[in-house]
């Protein structure tokens, strides 16, 4: 079999200040390294061609989804075999390349992802201080609950941006979240293509923290569990609205019959019961109406997408 055609793929708003050893330290470990430049203000896309990389160009800041939305497309363009994705503010070791890709060259997985949870050496005594603090730890840790809810992946790390991709998931998965619900998106889509995903240990510099995040890290949170409740709605919509608007719709019944049984039997109204009623039955109204809505317009978009 001929050598797999590899690509490192890196995201990068304005970060002037690491891409270049982000870029130089990947391409001894790939045929070619694409750079996303995501409206950068700063000299990010000139000192990544002068390196010798490709790249895509936003005209203004889209977003980190957005950028791997555009490095997914240009590597299908490009016909690659392998995209690794790492991150350009250094936290991700390039050196690490080899073993994220080593899965997918021996035909084991579809996608690998690098966890920062598996690493022993990662621990906090072992590390400088470089590592992730522990609040940063209790943050990724409960998106990835959240996100193994939905993605049925059982992961360790699934807002890590160093992963590998295959052929095969390069073609297939079409990354629609703007932000950073995307890393979240990619692993919800390979389930739904049934795609084997393995996570392999990494380490993270944290270092330079403060300076590199683009967002704080609440900010960053929150982007991820609403773009989360977005795509899987948008998904399963009679499920998601349908069911939680059948459930008001009988707490409605439930309360009105226990209204109307107190005014045939004692002549009195009890008001909070009968409000209580009725705003079940408008919220279990307006529910099913969104979720019938949703369901119509998801499948003739995606009829009119088949034609
Ligand atoms: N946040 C953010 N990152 C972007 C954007 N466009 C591209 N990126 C790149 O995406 C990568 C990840 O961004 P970070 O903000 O470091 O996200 P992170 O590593 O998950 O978060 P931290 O733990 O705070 O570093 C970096 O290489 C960014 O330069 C954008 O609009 N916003
Ligand atoms: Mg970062």
């Amino acid at each position: 079999m001929p050598r797999p055609f590899t690509v490192a793929c890196i995201p990068a708003y304005n970060e002037e200040r690491n891409i270049a050893k982000v870029i130089v330290g990947a391409m001894s470990h790939v045929d070619q390294v694409i750079v996303c430049d995501d409206g950068s203000q700063d000299m990010t896309a000139k000192i990544a061609e002068k390196l010798g990389a490709i790249v895509v160009s936003h005209k203004r800041n889209l977003g980190y989804g957005a950028a791997i939305a555009s490095l997914f497309e240009t590597a299908r363009q490009m016909k690659v075999d392998i995209m690794v994705t790492l991150d350009g503010d250094g936290q991700h070791d390039p050196s690490r390349i080899p073993a994220i890709i080593q899965p997918i060259i021996e035909g084991k997985a579809h996608i690998v992802v690098g966890s920062r949870f598996l690493d022993p050496s990662q621990s906090k005594e072992n590390n400088n201080g470089n590592n992730l603090s522990s609040y940063r730890k209790f943050g990724i840790k409960a998106i990835t609950k959240i996100s193994n809810i939905v993605t049925q992946t059982g992961l360790t790390d699934s807002q890590s941006g160093f992963r590998a991709y295959d052929r095969k998931a390069i073609q297939e998965i079409r990354v629609t979240e703007q932000g950073m619900g995307a890393s979240t998106e990619i692993l919800f889509r390979a389930q739904g293509n049934h795609f084997s995903i393995l996570e392999v240990p990494i380490s993270v510099d944290y270092s330079d923290t403060g300076e590199t995040s683009t967002h704080n890290s609440v900010y960053h949170g929150v982007d991820v569990i609403i773009s989360t409740i977005k795509f899987v709605s948008i998904d399963h919509p009679l499920r998601f609205y349908g069911i939680p608007g059948l459930a008001c719709i009988a707490i409605a019944i439930y309360f009105g019959i226990i209204a109307i049984q107190t005014y045939t039997e004692g002549g009195r109204l009890i008001t909070n019961v009968a409000l209580t009623s009725i705003g079940f039955l408008i919220t279990g109204v307006v529910l099913m109406a969104t979720a019938v809505i949703l369901y119509v317009i998801i499948n003739v978009v995606r009829d009119s997408r088949r034609i």
